[in-house]
């Protein structure tokens, strides 16, 4: 699979990572929960796992700043990419100011296996590039509508892993959790879903797992 998604993203299976870490992207429209999910990751993995992340803002370093504020990781494991107004582009045409993040962050860390990369609030079809991240996480909400996983676009269709959260908000907005997920598996190709809330499941257990699932079989294919 791959070419009908055009525009150059080229949907493959990510390459075993050699001697560095893994590159996890967490994009998705603004609000859904990328920075919460990100906390709960970290909160997750840190015991277990070399962590780090890099953030990207428009303008400020609010997302590093709040995860810096509730200590997910030591503050020399959090750098902030300020965007400017294109998030998008600095996750997927002009990625080098994450790339500089990212090695700068791996040579401060020797032993780093998983950086998460949190994209600024962007529109759905705002992928990472490939350069940037060997594997991606794509976070709707319930609240931004029940019809757009229907809708489709890049994020929601090729991402590794949707995840579609705040579900505990879902009564209340009145989004049909069953036709969001039937929707979303029908674009996917077999590619994974989860319903996800951090009310709830403050520690996302489904997605810790599943993240620590690719790191450890991207670490394995490169050993
Ligand atoms: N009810 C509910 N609220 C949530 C959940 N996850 C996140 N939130 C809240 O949603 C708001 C936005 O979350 P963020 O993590 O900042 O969202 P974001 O995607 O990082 O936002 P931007 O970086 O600005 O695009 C915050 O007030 C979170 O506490 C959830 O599962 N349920
Ligand atoms: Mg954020």
């Amino acid at each position: 699979m791959g070419g009908h998604f055009g525009h150059g993203h080229d949907v493959h299976d990510a390459a075993p990572v050699r001697g560095r870490a893994l590159r996890l992207g967490i994009g998705g429209p603004v609000g859904s929960g990328k920075t919460a999910l990100t906390a709960a990751l970290c909160r997750a993995l840190r015991d277990e796992l070399d962590l780090a992340v890099v953030t990207n803002d428009i303008y400020t370093t609010e997302d590093a700043d709040f995860l810096r504020r509730e200590a997910v990781l030591s503050d020399d494991r959090i750098t902030a990419v300020r965007t400017g107004a294109c998030p998008h582009t600095a996750i997927r045409d002009d990625i080098s100011a994450n790339l500089d993040a990212v090695d700068a962050l791996e040579a401060r860390h020797p032993g780093l296996e998983l950086v998460i990369i949190e994209s600024g609030g962007d529109n759905l079809t705002a992928l990472f590039s490939r350069g940037l991240a060997d594997r991606q996480i794509f976070v709707l909400d319930v609240a931004g509508g029940d019809d757009v996983p229907r809708k489709g676009g890049l994020g929601v269709a090729a991402a590794d892993l949707l995840v579609i959260n705040k579900t505990d908000l879902a009564p209340f907005v009145g989004s049909d959790l069953d036709l969001m997920a039937s929707d979303a598996a029908r674009v996917r190709d077999g590619r994974p879903v989860v319903l996800n809330s951090l009310r709830t499941d403050p520690a996302a257990t489904e997605i810790a797992h599943w993240v620590r699932a690719a790191v450890g079989a991207a670490h394995a294919a490169a050993s």
